[in-house]
């Protein structure tokens, strides 16, 4: 098993939009019209339901397949056509392990869609990260540390799900390479972080089952949507 038969299992490039963000129509058009094959809503701070509510009314006038990432129960909102709930596995604190996710089942267990929900297993590697202050990740990690953290998730845990983080920098992708060569129990690899081209896009993916890309559609929009065709060009 590797996880294709899931719902995101065959996803090779994803744009991840913050709610807390503006864009415009135009660029939310050419965003979803891109080719990419999902679109991840998600953000570390400001997430609100009104925003998210309404951020996923404008991607719905588009086909593209669209997620939540549930980071705050604020921003759970009915209606995505996945969820994907974070669980940080390089923090020792225990609210961002399992404590914000029991209360938020305790509250709304009964409505999950569990057939269109994973938990991702996020490992944090840029210490300059919003996700990684605001979770206390122990982000100095050597090759053996992430590695024993993605047996931890993909191994004893069976997450369907492990994602490498380095949001707002490019990672190191020879890690990369032993993330995905040491998730061999089924997980899919998500990588995100710092892809502001095609070049950069076309390295992750080397690796990556699926490829992330997030701030640079802010930022530059042309080379956000460069990283498409780059991705999909990597088999
Ligand atoms: C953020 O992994 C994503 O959660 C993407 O990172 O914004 O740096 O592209 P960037």
């Amino acid at each position: 098993m590797n996880g294709t038969e899931a719902w995101y299992g065959s996803w090779r490039h994803v744009f991840k939009l913050d709610p807390e963000k503006d864009i415009s129509d135009e660029a939310l058009e050419a965003v979803c019209m891109s080719g990419t094959d999902a679109i991840i809503v998600g953000g570390s701070t400001g997430v609100t339901f009104e925003n998210t509510v309404d951020l996923m009314a404008r991607i719905r006038r588009f086909e593209v397949d669209c997620a939540l990432e549930v980071s705050t129960m604020d921003g759970a909102v009915p209606g995505f056509d996945g969820y994907f709930v974070p669980i940080v596995l390089n923090t020792d604190r225990a609210e961002w392990i399992n404590g914000a996710q029991t209360k938020g089942l305790q509250e709304y267990g009964s409505f999950v869609p569990w057939e269109e929900t994973a938990a991702q297993g996020y490992i944090i590697l840029n210490e300059d990260a919003a996700a990684a202050r605001i979770t206390g990740a122990c982000t100095a990690l050597d090759e053996d540390e992430v590695a024993a953290h993605v047996m931890m998730a993909d191994r004893l845990m069976r997450l369907p799900v492990v994602y490498i983080e380095y949001s707002g920098t490019f990672g190191d992708m020879s890690l990369l390479r032993t993330v995905r060569e040491t998730a061999q129990g089924g997980a899919r690899v998500f990588y995100g972080g710092g892809i502001d081209n095609a070049d950069k896009a076309q390295q992750a993916a080397e690796f990556a089952h699926t490829v992330v890309v997030g701030n640079v559609v802010y930022q530059d929009l042309a080379a956000a949507l460069s990283t498409v065709a780059a991705v999909h060009s990597r088999a």
